[in-house]
């Protein structure tokens, strides 16, 4: 570690008396002009937008790092336990507005920017987004940090700083294209930088009488992203690593003319922190990923033991000052690294330090995906990781045995005959799939094992993160009751059976300050108006004081303005980015998320091609009696996803024809807006009316913005599927257009699907529009329409034929509710009303009491 310790005499300073900012307008604009002059260098009296924005910004960032000094300083006098959140994702989206609000001083930013000639939307748009992650999980990560803020918890995030972030989507003649996002080229005033705290990170080497040499070492340095509350002095950090090189520069090879020598060091150690989720395609690019795990996750560990060192001397207080919360399996190494650091440098035994490990660690699981639950080749992990891959081996180890115990003691406590029989019943450890003849131990081992065989190439082993995560913490949990339901059945089933206790749910949750009251303002404002007084944004619960004035005409009228408001500043959006005019007065039916099959955006096209040939097919009288509907997609698909990508080109290749059939007219219009981000759902959310989250039920772990768009009023098209269940519940399932298989069915159905040839004649109808070009190039479509038909391929996994016709009989629903719109708007209203459960406060506040045992400490106003 390289944390320099040496100080200034500042002691007898009048450090209390620096001179702080002053929050009335007319100083912040003097502020805003001293900061444009003398940090961005620019000429106050010629200002662009961007210097301005740029200018602002400082000034907030200094209001915001006084009240971080004073956090931090008063955490420490007070030396609370700490929740340390570890995510390979942060998904932060800008910082300007979200800031201002959460200081509390709009109004004078306001006025102040008003007497500088602008808005405050003018100048957030010069931001850029911070787009450190792929979705819902970073968005995740970046809900819980503000309310981490808002609900006083003593809680920092750990990840990385990726000089690129996700990469900025574009389309070139409908097909998706993509460029690096360089989001820091203007600088970033959102973060501080700490060149002082940097940690060493090893890879590679030798481990030689236990002691690990690296052959390989980076820095990691930290930079602090300070994160204010709503409604409390505290502001809590961010801190994100970036990787430097030890040695920055060779000049002998550089004297030598070996130019790409001497700065190959550097290169290699900024490679790690250059992108998500490199391309994992290639051998290099998977071991890429693994650095970067073990580079996060070591530098947090090594943070947070350092401060703990400065106060305490006995590790075993580690679990009673510390929890830290791996978010998905990215940060699983930390059972490792956090062995490795009690073991080799702490000094501490193994048994002990097992025993802290296991308090002070707690996992997260996400997705029941196989693609995203992470194995790592020991090969791989022993050639960067040996001595990691050492202490894995003797936790796998561990574990069999007591693994392989339990399941003789089984077979001893049932008669041998029927251990086989006994398989498939829900207690046993045996599992089902035993051959007859193989011995159960073996059978479990090789199942249930940390390490095991790839099933895909024999002789490769594998670590399997995931269940050296659920051993080595002290608790699991899924992120929706279904889905923390179905983990503790499927890909977790033995571990539930042996640690029943470990096992729990914590239901997502969103941040109802950037997800409600400032990215919607109208609806802010009339929300507090119904209520009597803005609480509701610390306090979601409180909207369901709007339940009793759903039904008021009036009430439903000035909502419906406030959408059409909304509606109208997304066709504006929407004309001048993909050029196409769209009616407001139709019902805009909304899809953005990530691409995926699973998520089934192809179910969606489909059913729009289904409502495109009834319209052409309908005379001008029948075609009177269709409710307009705008379609707008979002989401991007990632790099190595061929069929997530096709998806993307079935959007707008359908949107091509649609949007210019004479005939077809203003009925339907079928549009995909280009690099979803945050920024963009900010502003499609609030003028949404319809949204989809028709994942095949089982799937979807939680989804979140099924719960943004709850909060802004829009209703839900959806199956029954991750937090849309409980969504249902808090709305009445009656009021939500519910479709399709439930989770239990799903397995069967896959396996009746195998010679299945009943299609509903719609489905037929749209799969021969496919193959008959009417959509342009039939060929390229083939494999898609492939994949969910011919039954030798895939089986239509995600079950979309299976699903259709339910599908198109709840979009008629929807279409019939839509011309009753005081019905629609009641709805509208009843949504949002039931939306307080979903907020991140309430789901912080869960995690706080029944997993991370952290207490709230706010700092009082001085
Ligand atoms: C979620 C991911 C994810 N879960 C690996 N897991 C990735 C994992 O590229 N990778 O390597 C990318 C993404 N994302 C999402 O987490 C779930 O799908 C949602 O259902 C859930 O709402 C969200 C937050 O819990």
């Amino acid at each position: 570690m390289d944390v320099e310790r040496s100080q200034a005499k500042t002691d007898s300073l009048p450090v209390e008396h620096l001179p702080h900012p002053k929050n009335d307008p007319d100083s912040i604009e003097q502020d805003v002009l001293s900061k444009v002059s003398y940090t961005i260098g620019a000429d106050p009296k010629a200002l662009t937008t961007k210097q301005t924005y740029r200018g602002l910004a400082w000034t907030v960032r200094e209001r915001l790092i006084d009240s971080f000094n004073k956090t931090q300083e008063y955490w420490k006098s007070k030396d609370p336990k700490f929740v340390y959140y570890l995510s390979a994702e942060f998904l932060m989206g800008r910082s300007l507005t979200n800031a201002v609000y959460n200081l509390g001083l709009e109004g004078e930013y306001g006025e102040a920017i008003r007497k500088l000639g602008y808005s405050l939307e003018d100048l957030q748009d010069q931001e850029q987004n911070a787009s450190l992650g792929n979705g819902g999980l970073g968005r995740l990560a970046a809900c819980f940090m503000d309310s981490i803020a808002t609900t006083d918890l003593p809680g920092w995030g750990y990840g990385i700083r990726y000089k690129y972030g996700m990469f900025k989507q574009g389309l070139d003649k409908g097909f998706q294209s993509m460029a690096p996002d360089i989001w820091l080229s203007a600088g970033n005033p959102w973060e501080v930088y700490r060149p002082e705290l940097a940690y060493r990170i090893g890879f590679y080497g030798e481990v030689k009488d236990g002691k690990w040499i690296p052959a390989e070492s980076v820095n990691a340095v930290a930079y602090d992203n300070p994160i204010p509350g709503f409604g409390t002095n505290n502001v809590t950090n961010l801190r994100l690593f970036e990787s430097q090189p030890v040695n920055e520069f060779n000049l002998d090879f550089f004297n030598e003319g070996n130019f790409d020598e001497a700065t190959q060091e550097k290169r290699r150690a900024e490679d790690i922190s250059a992108v998500l989720y490199p391309n994992d395609a290639t051998d290099y690019g998977r071991e890429l990923r693994l650095k970067q795990q073990v580079f996060f996750v070591s530098a947090a560990i090594q943070d947070v033991i350092a401060r703990f060192k400065e106060q305490h001397s006995d590790f075993n207080e580690l679990p009673n000052k510390a929890v830290f919360t791996m978010n998905d399996t990215h940060p699983t190494i930390a059972v490792a690294e956090l062995m490795r650091l009690l073991i080799d440098q702490e000094g501490l035994d193994w048994d002990n330090a097992w025993a802290i490990t296991t308090k002070t660690l707690a996992f997260t699981n996400h997705t029941v995906m196989p693609e995203a639950l992470e194995k790592w080749p020991v090969k791989v992990m022993t050639k960067l990781l040996p001595r990691h891959m050492e202490i894995i081996s003797k936790i796998d180890s561990i574990w069999k045995g007591s693994l392989a115990d339990r399941v003789k003691a089984q077979i001893e406590a049932e008669p041998k005959a029927e251990a086989k029989a006994a398989a498939s019943e829900e207690s046993s450890l045996v599992p089902e799939d035993t051959e007859a003849g193989e011995d159960p131990v073996d059978a479990a081992l090789a199942k249930y094992g940390i390490i095991c065989e790839n099933p895909w190439e024999k002789g490769v082993k594998l670590v399997n993160m995931a269940f050296m995560a659920v051993i080595g913490s002290k608790s699991t949990n899924g992120v929706a009751a279904i889905h923390s339901d179905i983990i503790k059945h499927t890909i977790f089933k033995d571990f539930y059976e042996i640690y029943p206790e470990k096992f729990q749910n914590k239901t997502n949750g969103v941040t109802p300050r950037r997800w409600l009251a400032y990215c919607n303002p109208g609806l802010r404002e009339l929300i507090t108006k119904t209520l009597g007084s803005n609480e509701w944004i610390k306090h979601l619960e409180k909207l369901s004081g709007l339940k009793q004035h759903a039904e008021d005409k009036e009430l439903q009228a000035q909502w419906r303005a406030v959408k059409q408001e909304n509606k109208q500043r997304l066709a504006k959006y929407i004309k001048a980015n993909v050029g196409v005019d769209v009616p407001t007065n139709a019902m805009f039916d909304v899809q953005i998320k990530r691409i995926h099959e699973y998520k089934r955006q192809h179910l969606n096209m489909f059913s729009i091609i289904n409502r495109y040939l009834e319209i052409k097919a309908a005379s001008p009288e029948e075609r009177k009696k269709f409710v307009p509907r705008v379609c707008v997609f979002g989401g991007k698909a990632a790099s190595a996803y061929y069929m997530a990508k096709k998806m993307i080109r079935l959007v707008t290749a359908v949107g091509e024809v649609v949007n210019n059939d004479q005939e077809v007219g203003d009925l339907l219009k079928v549009v995909f807006l280009p690099d979803y981000n945050v920024s963009l759902a900010e502003v499609i959310i609030p003028a949404a009316e319809l949204s989809h989250h028709i994942s095949t039920a089982g799937t979807e772990g939680s989804g979140t913005s099924n719960m943004k768009f709850q909060m802004n009023g829009c209703l839900i098209l959806g199956t029954m599927d991750g937090a849309n269940v409980e969504i249902a519940q808090e709305i009445g399932k009656e009021n939500m257009f519910v479709f399709g298989v439930d989770a239990e069915d799903v397995p069967r159905l896959r396996e009746e699907r195998k010679d299945f040839k009943d299609y509903d004649p719609r489905w037929v109808k749209v799969m021969d529009s496919l193959l008959a070009g009417q959509f342009g190039d039939a060929e390229y479509f083939q494999d898609l329409v492939d994949n969910v038909n011919d039954m030798t391929k895939s089986n239509d996994w995600f079950l979309l034929a299976n699903d259709f016709a339910d599908y198109l009989r709840a979009q008629k629903d929807v279409d019939e509710l839509y011309k009753d719109q005081d019905e629609w708007t009641r709805r509208s209203i009843l949504y949002t009303a039931s939306s307080g459960f979903f907020s991140s406060d309430r789901c912080i506040d869960d995690y706080a009491r029944e997993i991370w045992e952290v207490e709230p400490v706010a700092v009082p106003s001085s």
